[in-house]
């Protein structure tokens, strides 16, 4: 059916002549903060544990963090993209509720 045609396409690029540079690489995605929280319950060694484990820090790095995280109450454990990070904070949850420390953690968007 002549109706179910589509009309002609404009063709901009011969129009004016221009052609946008292609993408070499594609957009970046949004990072998120992973917060640390303080509390007077869970051990230090606890975190520094956590933090090697879960975050992949030396041990010299991860007792740095926690150490920040216990003199002024919050710290980053790390920067990553948003299903990262939230993986990162479920299976940090899992393993301190199972040892009944009462660690808290948070996400936030860099920037
Ligand atoms: N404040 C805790 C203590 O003295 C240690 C600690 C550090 C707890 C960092 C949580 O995110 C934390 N045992």
């Amino acid at each position: 059916m002549a109706e179910d045609k589509k009309p002609p396409q404009r063709d901009n690029d011969k129009q004016t002549g221009l052609v946008l540079e292609e993408r070499t690489r594609t957009k970046k995605p949004p990072m998120y903060k992973v917060l640390l929280h303080n509390d007077d319950y869970t051990t230090r060694d606890f975190v520094v544990w956590i933090l090697q484990s879960v975050f992949h820090k030396n041990e010299s790095d991860a007792t740095v963090i926690m150490m920040h995280v216990h003199n002024n109450g919050v710290g980053v454990a790390g920067v990553y993209t948003f299903e990262v990070a939230e993986t990162k904070v479920t299976k940090t949850m899992r393993l301190a509720k199972a040892q009944d420390f009462p660690l808290q953690l948070s996400i936030e968007p860099v920037e």
